[in-house]
């Protein structure tokens, strides 16, 4: 919530130590039906998850893993904050908050009790995560909390997804072959990319709800976030808009990395380009996927969102 992001290098730290011992068949367990790593999330989480009171200045960010949560993080906050215009000593403050409550950097990572810590923070509350709209707390919609939905296309998604479980010693390795029968198949964290999409897609006219693109961010990164403050209601200058552009370019956040991500910078910071998929599909995965958006997600409002026809096809 607060720019010091400290506390991500922190929990993955702590990930890395706690899962140390855990066994191959442990990786995921299955929570209404979609997959979730083991080494950061658990059921009773989850299900406290349920009664979590959402207040109406809630921002939540919703999106599937690898569309970019790290980026909008920074750049949600930095817009919060450049619209709040905390004093230094709230900035402090917030940071200390934060440490006290232990606050881990997704709403269904940590410990059961995490809801009510979340909710002695006095603060606006800037809340991430890559759960299904039917996992939520019901509480989101019915408070009116804003929530972005941010949407990545699916190559680029699953090629990040794959180097991203690669490194990472609690997700399973595998050959590209391999990940992406998984990914199709929904067998990796998070569930299926096709399902969630399709899922968000019956809430995405409500007023609360505003869908962005990773891809429409890269083509023009200012106008992005001019329609994110007016969807937030944050009141900016132009001057204030464009230095958080540059804060939030890939190249400065993956610079600041080891600060904000400790060890596993490289890792959340990959390459940040569109089109990487190219690298890795062949042409009957290439028709798999063109496939399956077809029968999933095309004509749908964020199918088409998603501009299929210009980022996935060659
Ligand atoms: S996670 O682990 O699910 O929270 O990952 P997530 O942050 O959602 O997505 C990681 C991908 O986002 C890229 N990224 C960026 N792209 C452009 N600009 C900026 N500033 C930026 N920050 C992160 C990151 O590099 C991952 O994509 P790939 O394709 O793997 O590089």
């Amino acid at each position: 919530m607060a720019k010091n992001r400290q506390h991500v290098a922190e929990f993955m730290d702590k990930v890395m130590v706690d899962g140390a011992n855990m066994r191959k068949e442990d990786t995921y367990f299955s929570y209404k039906g979609v997959l979730y790593p083991t080494a950061l999330c658990n059921p009773e989480t989850l299900q406290a998850l349920e009664s979590f009171e959402a207040r109406m200045d809630d921002v939540v960010l919703a999106g599937y893993p690898k569309t970019g949560t790290n980026w909008l993080d920074h750049i949600l906050s930095s817009l919060e904050s450049a619209a709040t215009k905390y004093t230094e000593e709230e900035m402090k403050q917030r940071i200390a908050i934060e440490k006290e409550l232990a606050l881990v950097p997704r709403l269904e990572f940590g410990d059961p009790e995490m809801c009510k810590r979340l909710n002695k923070y006095p603060y606006r509350r800037i809340l991430l995560t890559h759960l299904h709209p039917h996992a939520l707390p019901t509480s989101i919609f019915k408070n009116k909390a804003k929530v972005l939905v941010l949407i990545r296309n699916p190559k680029d998604t699953a090629v990040s997804y794959f180097h991203f479980s690669n490194n990472l010693f609690f997700l399973p390795t595998s050959t590209w072959d391999q990940f992406f029968t998984d990914f199709m198949n929904g067998k990796v964290g998070c569930g299926s990319y096709f399902d969630y999409v399709a899922e968000w897609d019956k809430y995405v006219n409500d007023a609360n709800i505003m869908a962005i693109c990773y891809e429409e961010l890269k083509e023009d990164l200012n106008l992005g976030l001019k329609k994110i403050a007016k969807f937030l209601g944050f009141s900016l200058t132009e001057e204030e808009i464009k230095s958080v552009a540059e804060k939030s370019s890939f190249k400065a956040m993956k610079e600041k990395s080891s600060e904000t991500h400790g060890s596993f910078g490289d890792t959340f910071f990959r390459k940040g380009t569109v089109g990487d998929w190219k690298s890795l599909f062949s042409e009957a995965q290439n028709q798999e996927m063109d496939r399956r958006f077809e029968e999933c997600l095309a004509g749908t409002k964020l199918g088409v969102k998603i501009k299929y026809d210009t980022y996935c096809k060659v």
